[in-house]
């Protein structure tokens, strides 16, 4: 298994749109069983293909306090939504360290693939429903900053933009230090 590498707002590839799976295969369970590794590390609750530059519908969720109930969607389609809708405080793992309340449906019914390419249903509450509006809107290409004013997000793109200089310099200093 592998970590992965997590895009970083605001990389555009976060906003590549992803296309339906079509193969299930080995290659398929081992970005799966990779993903799980990396959203487990970060540690988040949740992580879309697109977030590791993979633009295909997948994505996997895991919000149980133990650790080991994960859920893998692919090719999700929302078959129904509630007309209620809920604020929850959305972090994101392309955007760390940024929390902010974003509206959306607070129950959502879902039809996708396992890994295995068989289809299932379920119907969500609570986080476990954010978490899918959130992760399919990446497959969208869209972060959940987008949902946030103009102001609120052009401050949170010049402190990753920020940030991502520093991580760069690190990354250089490190790369000297391994040369001499
Ligand atoms: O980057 C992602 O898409 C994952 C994201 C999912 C999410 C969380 C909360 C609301 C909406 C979407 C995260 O996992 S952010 C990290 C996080 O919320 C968390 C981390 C550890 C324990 C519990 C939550
Ligand atoms: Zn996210």
């Amino acid at each position: 298994m592998a970590i992965l590498n997590i895009l970083r707002y605001p990389d555009p590839r976060l906003h590549k749109v992803a296309k339906p799976v079509t193969v299930f295969d080995a290659k398929l369970e081992q970005l799966v069983a990779d993903m799980a590794e990396t959203m487990y590390e970060a540690p988040g609750v949740g992580l879309a293909a697109s977030q590791v530059d993979f633009h295909e519908q997948l994505l996997i969720i895991d919000t149980s306090d133990t650790k080991d109930a994960l859920t893998v969607f692919i090719n999700p389609e929302i078959i129904w939504a509630s007309d209620e809708m809920q604020v929850y405080d959305e972090g994101c793992l392309s955007v760390p360290g940024v929390y902010d309340g974003v509206e959306r449906h607070a129950r959502v019914k879902v039809r996708a693939l396992d890994v295995k390419g068989l289809p299932f249903e379920l119907e969500a509450d609570g986080l476990l429903a954010v978490c899918i509006q959130h992760e399919m809107d990446h497959l969208l290409g869209k972060v959940f900053v987008e949902y946030l004013s103009p102001l609120k997000r052009n401050r949170i793109k010049t402190k990753m933009q920020k940030e991502e200089r520093g991580l760069q310099r690190e990354e250089m200093l490190r790369a000297q230090g391994r040369r001499f």
